[in-house]
């Protein structure tokens, strides 16, 4: 992965789950309260260089899941698949980026599929131009999980959190910002077992080391849930960066995690 080493650019960039901003269980199903609450933390925060990237939750991912986006061209009936995958995802990210607008945002979408190429599932080819422009006249982009055309097989999903740590990379980002639904990373998995703890401080290296033990999440998320988070994030475990996992369902998580307040959620870092 290409990294830009010109200075440091004090961004930040923010993932938004999809099972914060939708009711995840209930298909096409925003979350209006929560897109509109998230949308004045953001703007509270007055982060001046953003970018915003969201999941797709149920938008995205039972489409995806019915079509078998991922796994790339098998048959022609996935053709019309891929394109209601896509036309749901900008459906989500239209919302969101009215919400943002709403609170004085100069949100401004940006959508994968035209400027990111993969090959088998990995990021090959990424025209950042546009994104770099839109930073440096201060706009935040808001970019989302995508169908995206792949040398390799043909489609397949760009998960956003692929995107994320691909876009901490490429602009040098000091924090990246993981608003899920769920306080942080446990020890053991917080629903089933009592005796689960957050781990407030972690480091990459120690991720790579756990990871086997990082479960899934229990809903339709063909990318792999919090497990595919902590993987992608072990491709960035070289940067100085600090990454933060926070609760983004609870009130204010996001604004403090925005603003680099002590919040409560995994602080992850290089050591
Ligand atoms: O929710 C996946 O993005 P994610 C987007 O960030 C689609 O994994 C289209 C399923």
């Amino acid at each position: 992965m290409e990294m830009r080493r010109e200075g440091r650019d004090n961004l930040v960039v923010l993932k938004l789950g999809g099972s914060v901003i939708t009711e995840k269980e209930r298909y096409k199903t925003p979350n209006v309260d929560s897109i509109d609450r998230l949308a004045k933390e953001i703007a509270d925060a007055g982060v001046k260089r953003l970018m915003i990237v969201h999941g797709g939750g149920s938008y995205g991912h039972p489409l995806a899941e019915q079509y078998k986006i991922k796994e790339g061209y098998r048959e022609a009936s996935q053709i019309e698949g891929l394109s209601k995958t896509h036309q749901a995802m900008l459906e989500l990210n239209k919302l969101v980026v009215e919400a943002l607008i709403c609170h004085n945002i100069a949100a401004f979408s940006v959508t994968p599929s035209s400027c990111v190429v993969t090959k088998a599932g990995r990021i090959e080819t990424f025209y950042d131009d546009a994104l770099q422009i839109l930073l440096n006249t201060e706009f935040v982009p808001v970019l989302f999980g995508d169908t995206v055309l792949d040398t390799e097989i043909g489609f397949t999903i760009l998960s956003g959190d692929q995107l994320v740590v691909a876009l901490v990379a490429k602009f040098n980002a000091n924090r990246l910002v993981f608003g899920v639904d769920v306080g942080g990373l446990y020890t053991a998995d917080p629903k089933t077992d009592t005796s689960a703890q957050l781990i407030s401080h972690t480091t990459f290296e120690e991720l790579k080391r756990t990871l086997h033990n990082i479960r899934g999440s229990d809903t339709t998320d063909v990318t792999g849930g919090m497990a595919g988070k902590i993987l992608e994030l072990t491709n960035i475990a070289n940067a100085d960066i600090q990454a933060i996992i926070v609760n983004a369902t609870k009130e204010g998580n996001i604004y403090k995690a925005l603003k680099g307040e002590e919040v409560v959620g995994t602080s992850i870092r290089k050591e």
